[in-house]
């Protein structure tokens, strides 16, 4: 133990960013004490066989994050000398091939410890991914979530926030809703440990990302734009795949494999704090462990000193992993429990009252030469309930109201890597998502005939099945040609079963639905084309084509209630409108071109430029047409129903980094910045799509000496002046925010410490939808006004590892 905390002390005096590899400095510890130092050592070979020169090595220490980098030389081969013992990671990235990770490498004195390394070949993609410059536009590389990312997150959503292409739809504190190139919601893919599920909830209170904590992800991945057929799938914009962490066993010399680690925070702004707690024991064939969460939050304040109402809330989540490998098999099994007892959705007319989901998820992977098979079969149930919550029920008027829902997701996905020739791979695959809904609303007493005397049947034995199958073919033609081809059949079945009203006000709605043959088939077609083009290892250029599709979600073809109070109910946008569905809607079909640009000054001058152009054609984009407009007071509301139009997204992400000191005394400083600018309309009527987010910039200033972090970073985004007339979008004002970080990093211990808005600026949030509590305060007269976003807030962290 004590050697673990000795070797915290030694410098490190490595990043391991755009190829950029500097041999750290091994000095003995600061106490004088000589540490027991050992040698590692291997070699990095392609599936053929053939050595692979110049692949960046990574050797990082698991106890004290201390990393080392080299590079292969010509016979493929690299050497870490004097390297304490102890657990470590190692990660290699060569151009061209999927990044490969030895996840736990174990170093014992005296003997050279082999980390022999076969690279499987990358498929070619666009990659928005702007920490994992390394791999110059290869492999969707995911990137490790760090205890800085996890302390500056409420929720896992947030954790990709700042990635190139993305931006992010408020929708309470737990749920915010990733957007990909200006395709959000359900237009992306989020996939959550290899599991599917869809929001079961007709606000979209519990979308996919709702169910891990920050604290529990370990990786995330994002790809925009054109993405491999085989993670499509309902990915119109995208996907985003957040994953916890891969077991570890105990390699041979250990005896057992024992991990542990616990971590609290706390944030000012809204008396946000909770914690989480980690175990893992694993032998070398089985392992178990188990991981929990807990935070709370009440109302933030913007920066005008103004409560932001409903916008608390409270979550615990559960997981307990066994896992087993042996023989090139690997079995996870995971089981998950999230409760969720309120959260204020302070742009949705109601509020989240309780959220209940139980999850299994069977994992089994095999690895042979050169490919590999993974399957997985997964189940989720969750029981979900709306009402007024605390906040709402102190307005004028305030409306009782409960409304239940029960969603189940089941699924399964097999896919398989095959070498077909040392050029060719082929992936292969079939996947299944069923998800079957039913939304209640229980009568309320003396409210009858508008609330009652029957339960109101929103959506009965609702049901959605998705039966995808691919084959994909990714080919490295030379070292400067790879390309992707792949084709994709996704079949949709739809249907709900008969409903009813509160009462007869509402029957004639519903005897037209009931009427109307409900069962849809939508037969949908992607294809993936991608080329790669690296003429020298300091320019690289990626150029595609990707047609995919979305079949609509249960409540866009089946809301039936075309009356106000119900139709209020339906709708995820957190605009304030009224929806109702269409039965006859058509999928939707995204045609996409784009390309990605990337160049690096190389070793002499570690500085990396990306930029990715887009342009997306929607045909029968899920839009709406308006049925009514109705006054509350100053306010003008739509009532709207789901429509199918045709539209166009185009825009350009833009990131860059650059070193721009390195010394022994200061560490290392970079700069890095990520600007994105889209612009989205409907081409029937030339008017802008409803939240699309504005041109933004954020600039990041770090620096990294001796476990030391510090940052400041600013967040510019301009003024949302296209807005979607059909929905009564507003506009809102540009603003600029600033932020300061620290962390530092000491053996078993991770600090870090931050502040937010700086400067405490009152801003509107251009994503946030209208402030529906404020107007409901007024009761129902006030002019609805954007939601702001949070004032001046400070926070901590404290993370421990054993
Ligand atoms: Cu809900």
């Amino acid at each position: 133990m004590q050697s673990k905390v000795l070797l915290a002390l030694l410098p490190a005096v490595c990043l391991c960013w755009q190829a950029f590899p500097i041999r750290a400095q091994q000095s003995p510890t600061a106490a004088g004490n000589p540490v027991a130092t050992s040698r590692v050592a291997g070699v990095i070979k392609d599936p053929s066989g053939a050595v692979v020169p110049g692949a960046k090595v990574e050797l990082l220490n698991l106890a004290s994050g201390v990393k080392d980098c080299v590079s292969s030389d010509r016979q493929g081969r690299f050497v870490f000398d004097k390297v304490p013992v102890g657990r470590y990671q190692v990660t290699v990235h060569a151009k061209g091939f999927d990044t490969a990770v030895i996840p736990d490498l174990s170093v014992a004195a005296g003997s050279e410890t082999d980390a022999n390394v076969a690279l499987k070949i990358a498929p070619a993609r666009t990659d928005v991914e702007v920490n994992a410059p390394a791999t110059g536009g290869g492999a969707p590389t995911p990137r490790t979530i760090d205890d800085t990312s996890r302390a500056g997150s409420r929720n896992a959503a947030e954790l990709v926030a700042e990635t190139p292409g993305v931006s992010l739809r408020e929708n309470g504190q737990l749920a915010s809703i990733p957007f990909l190139h200006g395709l959000g919601d359900e237009r992306a893919k989020l996939v959550v440990d290899g599991m599917t599920v869809s929001s079961a909830c007709a606000n979209h209170m519990n979308p996919p990302l709702s169910y891990i904590a920050p604290s529990q992800a370990a990786e995330v991945t994002v790809m925009a734009g054109i993405t491999p057929v085989s993670l499509g799938g309902d990915s119109l914009g995208g996907t985003i795949a957040v994953d916890s962490r891969d077991p570890a066993f105990a390699n041979a010399s250990e005896h057992l494999r024992e991990e542990t680690a616990s971590s609290g925070f706390y944030r000012s702004n809204g008396e946000n704090y909770g914690g989480a707690f980690f175990e893992w024991v694993a032998g070398r064939n089985l392992g178990i462990g188990y991981t929990g969460s807990w935070a709370t939050n009440d109302d933030y304040t913007d920066g005008s000193g103004h409560k932001v109402t409903s916008t608390y809330a409270q979550s615990t989540d559960h997981a307990v992993t066994l896992a087993a490998q042996g023989a090139g098999n690997l079995v996870v099994l995971q089981a998950g429990l999230h409760h969720t007892p309120y959260e204020g959705f302070v742009n949705a007319q109601m509020d989240m009252v309780r959220n209940y989901a139980e999850s299994l998820n069977l994992h089994y992977r095999r690895s042979f030469e050169g490919g590999g098979l993974d399957a997985r079969v997964f189940w989720q149930g969750a029981w979900h309930s709306m009402n007024i919550g605390h906040d709402k029920s102190t307005f004028p008027m305030p409306m009782w109201m409960p409304m239940n829902t029960h969603g189940r997701d089941i699924g399964y996905s097999v896919k398989l890597d095959l070498p077909l020739t040392d050029r060719h791979t082929l992936r292969l695959g079939n996947e299944l998502h069923r998800f079957v809904l039913d939304d209640r609303w229980p009568a309320v007493a003396g409210a009858a005939p508008m609330m009652g005397p029957n339960t109101f049947v929103s959506i009965d034995d609702g049901r959605r099945m998705r039966l995808g199958t691919f084959v994909e073919i990714a080919s490295k033609w030379n070292p400067k040609w790879t390309t992707l081809f792949g084709l994709r059949n996704d079949t949709v079945w739809t249907n709900t079963g008969p409903v009813q009203g509160y009462s007869d006000m509402y029957a004639m709605d519903a005897d037209a639905f009931n009427t109307l043959n409900r069962a849809h088939t939508d037969p949908d077609i992607d294809a993936t084309a991608l080329a790669r083009y690296e003429p020298n290892s300091h320019s690289t250029y990626e150029f595609g084509f990707a047609r995919k599709s979305r079949a609509p979600n249960l409540y866009e073809r089946y809301a039936w209630s075309t009356n106000m109070m119900a139709s209020g109910m339906i709708g995820w946008f957190g605009d304030g409108n009224y929806y109702v569905g269409n039965v006859g809607l058509e999928p939707e079909t995204a045609n996409t071109v784009s390309g990605t640009a990337s160049w690096n000054g190389g070793t002499a001058a570690p500085w990396a430029i990306k930029l990715i152009p887009y342009l997306t054609y929607i045909q029968d984009y899920v839009d709406v047409d308006t049925m009514m407009t109705t006054m509350y007071g100053m306010s003008t509301f739509a009532q709207l129903q789901f429509a199918n139009h045709s539209a166009r997204i185009g825009g350009a992400d833009l990131s860059a980094s650059s070193a721009i000191w390195n010394s022994h005394t200061y560490g290392e400083g970079k700069i890095a910045g990520v600007a994105g600018w889209l612009h989205g309309e409907r081409t029937d009527t030339s008017t802008p799509l409803y939240q699309m987010m504005p041109l933004n910039l954020r600039v990041a200033l770090d620096e990294e000496l001796k476990g030391w972090t510090a940052g400041l970073g600013v967040q510019a985004v301009d003024r949302k002046s296209n807005v979607d007339p059909n929905r009564l979008e507003q506009t809102t004002p540009g603003y600029a925010l600033f932020n300061l970080h620290s962390g530092y990093r000491r053996g078993h211990l991770q600090v870090s410490a931050a502040a937010d808005n700086l400067l405490n600026k009152d801003y509107e949030l251009p994503m946030g939808g209208v402030n529906f509590d404020d107007f409901m305060a007024s009761g129902w007269m006030s002019q609805i006004k954007p939601l702001t976003g949070g004032g001046r807030s400070f926070h901590g962290s404290l993370t421990a590892r054993f």
